[in-house]
This record gives structure tokens, C-alpha cells and sequence, in this order.
């Protein structure tokens, strides 16, 4: 998007010198002392990254840019359903918001899924992977993974680093994949869909439907559902995107792109390799496996299930080492806010709000939490956003489980590249942290 653009080409310089000062004047202060618990437990609450697009809060949940999700699903521009009415917030919109802490207008953001429509179509080389050249056993999010990093084939970035163009220059390229790359996600997903199970449109499809104008998500969602208009869905399938957009930068996939960037590997190699992050079962496949475990207890203990069955299918789990998934979290210590959204979301809706499983991972909170609670070893024992969104995806039938992270790879690729062009617009170098031997660890508290 050409108005994007131009707004950063305003901006970065503006935080480039701000960081500038920062640095020189204020290089040395210490911002923590980092503990053997946090070298050792995963870097837990460390604080090591610069990341632009959000902050989370333990108790309160995400912010963009200083904004909660209720405050952005008020403020951004939303859809326009087909019927006139007025949908919820936009994901482009959430976009713009990440890449420049502003909330965009309407002919902003409407622009903005123009320019992304224009660059919907896949190369061939993409097509052939997604059309039967990755077997349709693979793993939809290996699928995905594959094939973003092919795009790689084009990238401008790449091309331009191997032309030698200046190190100062190089953020423009890196916006232009990104944008590349935002642009053909939702085709991508379409394909993936149809080479795993045969179903959906497919990807040539859903970049046509692109390019018929609208905005980013109505084709995947129409994509998804073969064609059909289903009541809510796109309304669904656009917040999910809105609200997974980013999670600062610490989560496995933020801090992979972040990492394999700094290496100067352009967008599609660097957030192909986030996507490989997010396809573990602690991270975002817990959307993929939620459904399943709720799916299995719905089945293992029937639709009249007491709550002291469930309670003792919990225990079952917990006690045979597993963890419940859609609940806990590295850093927040309340309900997701998302899984909130989501909930009010589908609560809202006549249809969803009676669906089995809706209602199955909302009664589940009042148990699993007194459960994990009791259990004594979760430090949050708070469903998060994954708990919720396969319940509503499968509601419009999207129901083959594996799908949900791809949905989350889609959206999660605005927090990600967002932060690829802020990374190289403000010359953050290679990441490189030291690591330490137990034995350096021990010899350090010799004494002590
Ligand atoms: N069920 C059972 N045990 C749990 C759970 C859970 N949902 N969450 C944490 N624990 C255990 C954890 O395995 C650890 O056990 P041990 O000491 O034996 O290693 C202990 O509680 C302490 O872990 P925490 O400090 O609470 O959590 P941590 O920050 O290490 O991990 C998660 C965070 C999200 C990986 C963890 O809560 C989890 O495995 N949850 C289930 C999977 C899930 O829902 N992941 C999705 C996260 C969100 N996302 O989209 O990425
Ligand atoms: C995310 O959205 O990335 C997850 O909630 C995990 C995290 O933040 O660590």
C-alpha cells in the first residue's frame, strides 16, 4: 500500500533517532538483572527484544499500541456485511494500527486491501505445491509453512541485499514482501485447505475472489466454506484474525521471525520459519489440540456429562503427566481477553451461542480452573485464546482441526512482519545472546 508506505517512510526516521539517543546516552542502564531461574526456565519475564506492535500485560492481556481490544473494536474501521450491516473491527485495519501505532481511516484501511487484493494471485511454483505437489498428508501447517518460504523465489528483499542496496534502505524492500506476502496468505490457506482434504475453493479461487474487491478476509472465508455465504462467519474469521494479530514479541513465533530476520533472511524465509514455531502443541497448535480434547470428552462422556465427570476427566488427563490444552500461559495471569472477545463474540450469536461444543468450553472454565488451581502447578490456570477459537470455527464448519493454526498463521503474520520492517528501519543488528554452561552457572554462585 502506497499511503502505508509513505506514513513510515515519516515515521521510522522519527523513532530511528529517538532509539539513536536512547542508546548512546542511556546504553549502559541496566533495565533488569537477569536470575539463574530465568536462564535456565526458558527466559521467562526476561527482557531482551525490542518489539513495536504490542505490549502484554499479565493481568490485563494485550495492548496495541496503548490500546486494549475493547477500545480497538471500538475505534478501527470495520466491515461492511453483505447485508448492509456493520461487522467487527477490521484486520487490515489492525495492520496499520501495528505497523504505525495510528488508527487508520476508512479510505486508509479500504486502500490498504486493495493494494493487498491487487497482489492475491500465487506464482506457479507456489500452485504446483499446493495442488498436489506436497502430499495432502502432511500437515496443513508444514503445508503452510512450505509454502510461504517459497515465495522466497521473489523476494525483493533478497535481491535487493545480493544488489548491495544500502542497509539503510533495505526496510522498503522488506515492507514490500510483507505486503507480498499478507496479500497471498489467504490464498495460500484457501490451498492448503484444498490439498489436505479436498475441500474449500482452493487457492486459484480465493486470489480471484481478491481481486473482485472487498477486503482481506470475506474471500478465505468464503474459501473456507466453499463458496457458501454462512451467516457470521466472515464476521468470525475477521476477528479471529484482528485479535491474533500480535502478542508482542516473546511468544515462539514473534521472537523466530525476530531472530531469523536479524540475520537479514527476507520476510518469507523469516516468518516461515515463525510458522514452524507456531505449528508446537504448547503454542498455537493448542488451537488444533482443543477441539480435539473437547471433541474426545464430549464423545467419552456424552451431552448429559455431570460436572463431576468432567472434573474427573480433567484429573485423568493431569494425572497421566499431560497438560489441558487452552489453558495457561507464559506471561498472562487472567482470561485471555481474546478468549473473552471470542466468547462474547459466539454469545452474541444465535447459532453459536447453542452449539454443543460453544457451550461445552464455556462450562469447562468453571471446572478446569478450581482444577488446575488445585493441582497447584499452573502459574495461570485461566483458559486462553485457543480454548475458544476451534469451537467457533468448527460452528461454521470448518471442522478439520489441524486448519485453526493455519488460521492463526495467517493473522499472526501482521505482528511478525510488521516488526521485520521496524527491525530493519531502525538497524537492529544480528541476535546474538550469550548462552552459559551449567558449569558457569554453578562456578558463578560458588560462594554466594
Ligand atoms: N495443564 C497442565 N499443566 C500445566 C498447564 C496446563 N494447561 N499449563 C502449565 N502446566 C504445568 C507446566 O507443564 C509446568 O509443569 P512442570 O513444572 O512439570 O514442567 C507447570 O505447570 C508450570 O508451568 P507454567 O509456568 O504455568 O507455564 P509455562 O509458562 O511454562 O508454559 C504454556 C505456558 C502455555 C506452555 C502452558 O501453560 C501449557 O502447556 N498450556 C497448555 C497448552 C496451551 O494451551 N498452549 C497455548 C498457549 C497460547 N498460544 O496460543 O500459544
Ligand atoms: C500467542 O498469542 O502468541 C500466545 O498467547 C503465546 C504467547 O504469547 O506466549
Amino acid at each position: 500500500s502506497q499511503a502505508l508506505r509513505a506514513r513510515l517512510e515519516e515515521l521510522i526516521p522519527q523513532k530511528a533517532a529517538r532509539l539513536q539517543t536512547l542508546k548512546k546516552e542511556y546504553g549502559s542502564h541496566p533495565v533488569q538483572t537477569t536470575t539463574i531461574a530465568q536462564v535456565v526456565g526458558g527466559m521467562r519475564g526476561m527482557k531482551a527484544m525490542l518489539w513495536e506492535g504490542s505490549e502484554l500485560d499479565a493481568n490485563e492481556g494485550i495492548r496495541f499500541h496503548g490500546l486494549n481490544l475493547e477500545e480497538c473494536a471500538e475505534k478501527l474501521p470495520k466491515a461492511r456485511n453483505v447485508d448492509g450491516s456493520e461487522g467487527v473491527m477490521l484486520p487490515e485495519a489492525m495492520l496499520w494500527l501495528i505497523m504505525t501505532g495510528e488508527i487508520p481511516t476508512t479510505e486508509q484501511v479500504e486502500g490498504l486491501a486493495k493494494d493487498l487484493a491487487a497482489q492475491a494471485a500465487l506464482p506457479e511454483y507456489t500452485l504446483k505445491l499446493l495442488e498436489g505437489g506436497l502430499p495432502s498428508s502432511l500437515h496443513p501447517m508444514t503445508q503452510l509453512s512450505i509454502a510461504v518460504a517459497s515465495l522466497n523465489h521473489d523476494s525483493k528483499f533478497a535481491q535487493a541485499y545480493e544488489k548491495g542496496v544500502n542497509k539503510k534502505e533495505l526496510w522498503k524492500y522488506a515492507y514490500e514482501d510483507s505486503i507480498t506476502l499478507l496479500a497471498k496468505l489467504p490464498a495460500i490457506a484457501a490451498g492448503v485447505y484444498k490439498n489436505a482434504y479436498g475441500k474449500g475453493l482452493g487457492a486459484r479461487k480465493c486470489a480471484e475472489l481478491a481481486q473482485e474487491g472487498g477486503d482481506w478476509t470475506q474471500p478465505l472465508a468464503l474459501a473456507l466454506s466453499g463458496g457458501e455465504e454462512r451467516k457470521g462467519w466472515a464476521d468470525c474469521l475477521r476477528l479471529y484474525l484482528a485479535l491474533h494479530g500480535d502478542h508482542e514479541g516473546g511468544n515462539v513465533s514473534a521472537h523466530t521471525s525476530h531472530l531469523v530476520g536479524s540475520a537479514l533472511a527476507d520476510p518469507f524465509l523469516s516468518y516461515s520459519a515463525a510458522l514452524n514455531g507456531l505449528a508446537g502443541p504448547l503454542h498455537g497448535l493448542a488451537a488444533q489440540e482443543v477441539l480435539t480434547f473437547v471433541k474426545t470428552m464430549h464423545d467419552a462422556l456424552g451431552a448429559d456429562a455431570s460436572d463431576t465427570d468432567i472434573e474427573g476427566y480433567l484429573w485423568d488427563v493431569l494425572n497421566s503427566g499431560r497438560v489441558i490444552p487452552g489453558y495457561g500461559h507464559g506471561v498472562l495471569r487472567k482470561t485471555d481477553p481474546r478468549f473473552t472477545a471470542l466468547a462474547k463474540f459466539g454469545s452474541s450469536s444465535p447459532t453459536l451461542s447453542s452449539d454443543p461444543l460453544f457451550r461445552l468450553v464455556q462450562r469447562l472454565q468453571a471446572i478446569a480452573t478450581p482444577v488446575l488451581q488445585k493441582h497447584g502447578k499452573t502459574a495461570n490456570p485461566f483458559p486462553n485464546v485457543d480454548s475458544q477459537s476451534g469451537a467457533c470455527m468448527q460452528h461454521f464448519g470448518l471442522e478439520e482441526a489441524p486448519m485453526y493454526t493455519v488460521v492463526f498463521g495467517v493473522s499472526r503474520a501482521l505482528g511478525c512482519l510488521s516488526q521485520g520492517v521496524w527491525s530493519r528501519g531502525l538497524g537492529l543488528p544480528i541476535e546474538r545472546p550469550k548462552s552459559v554452561s551449567l558449569r558457569v552457572l554453578e562456578e558463578g554462585v560458588k560462594g554466594a
